[in-house]
């Protein structure tokens, strides 16, 4: 699915979106899942092929022909798979819809979300040049997003982020590294700290847990991991470790919306804000970040966008539009509440696997 305008970050450049599209049929119903693993291995281990390859030939023979009662159920029965969350999560997926859809009830519902519309704002790539993103910053303003991610690496961080700040002096403002730096960096990442920031997301090593500790302790901008919590024990480790005071939540790094709700829970034990991460879904998994983001702990503004930032044609029929207070509405159908467009859905197909 080709973007409405490339995404830039410090692992690489994506113009398309290779797209996962998991469907399972049972009991008369069709579930939609959606795995957010892209073509490259750049955010994730996981690619849109190695998803594939795990999904059809490991997860699907453990649970076709079985009764599943819930995530849980699915959950124990995969727990042989080791990683592989993007994998899991898409199916995971799939399978709540089906049980939203049975029960005749919204995900939100299952969930015990707590609201109709969620918060949201816009992630935006690096770009040509600090110009060219100020412009950039403007037009999403414009169109009316009040919290906006800009993505840094090395050689484009403090400059950028000092424009935008300047020209945006109240601008809900956040950054993410996807991981580029190491604490070599730290003192010309210090800067940041005076930029009334957000937060600052996942600067050092997926791997780095205590590194962002010592990263913490220097900065008074709360430090926000995404890479780093890939189970809700990593988030309990993070919080042990103080390493950070705010942790995003994508129900895809974490292996399924079951989990990401784990970690939601143990987040707001320990009052620590959470909010809902964007991996440029369609519809599909645009509509259950939005579930998601309805549990009282999801604190700040998502990265879910409305659709026409990411797509000329989604493969729903429905479109998320933004409100003019920068929220998006929460899907309130069965299931995950969202129809697909066949036709669109035709038209992107690259393959279509059956088991
Ligand atoms: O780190 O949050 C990230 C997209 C792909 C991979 C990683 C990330 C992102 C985003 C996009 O920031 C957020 C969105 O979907 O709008
Ligand atoms: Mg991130």
């Amino acid at each position: 699915m080709p973007l409405v305008s490339a995404f830039e970050t410090s692992f690489g450049r994506e113009t398309n979106r290779e797209c996962v599209i998991i469907e399972i049929h049972s009991e008369g119903l069709i579930g939609y899942g959606e795995c957010v693993a892209a073509r490259d291995p750049g955010y994730s281990y996981e690619t849109a092929q190695t998803s594939i390859h795990v999904i059809k030939d490991f997860i699907i023979p453990l649970i076709i022909g079985k009764d599943i009662k819930d995530a849980n159920d699915f959950q124990n029965k995969v727990s042989g798979i080791r990683g592989h969350h993007l994998a899991k999560a898409g199916v995971e997926m799939a399978i709540w819809d089906l049980l939203g859809k049975r029960e005749n009830k919204s995900l939100k519902d299952l969930f015990g979300g707590v609201r109709d519309k969620v918060e949201v704002g816009v992630s935006i790539g690096i770009q040509e040049s600090k110009e060219v993103l100020v412009k950039t910053v403007q037009d999403y303003v414009n169109q009316g997003y009040a919290r906006v991610k800009i993505k840094i690496k090395p050689t484009r961080d403090v400059e950028d982020a000092k424009a935008v700040r300047k020209y945006f002096p109240d601008l809900r403002l956040q950054v993410d590294a996807n991981s580029a730096y190491s604490m070599d960096d730290i003192k010309t990442l210090q800067p940041l700290d005076d930029l009334n920031l957000l937060l600052i997301e996942q600067p050092l090593f997926e791997d780095d847990i205590w590194d962002h500790h010592k990263l913490q302790v220097q900065f008074k901008t709360p430090i926000c991991l995404d890479e780093s919590i890939i189970t809700p024990r990593h988030a309990r480790y993070a919080i042990e470790m103080k390493a950070c005071k705010i942790i995003n939540i994508k129900a895809g790094r974490l292996g399924g919306l079951s989990q990401a709700i784990q970690t939601h829970d143990i987040c707001q034990e320990n009052q620590i804000p959470v909010w809902c991460g964007g991996m440029l879904e369609t519809g599909i998994g645009r509509a259950s970040n939005l579930a998601l983001a309805t549990l009282p702990n999801f604190i700040l503004p998502a990265d879910v966008s409305a659709s026409n930032r990411y797509y000329k044609k989604d493969i729903t029929n429905e479109n998320f539009v933004l409100n003019n207070d920068s929220t998006i509405n929460v899907s309130t159908g069965a299931g995950l509440g969202v129809t697909i467009d066949n036709e669109a859905l035709k038209s992107y197909t690259l393959a279509t696997i059956k088991s």
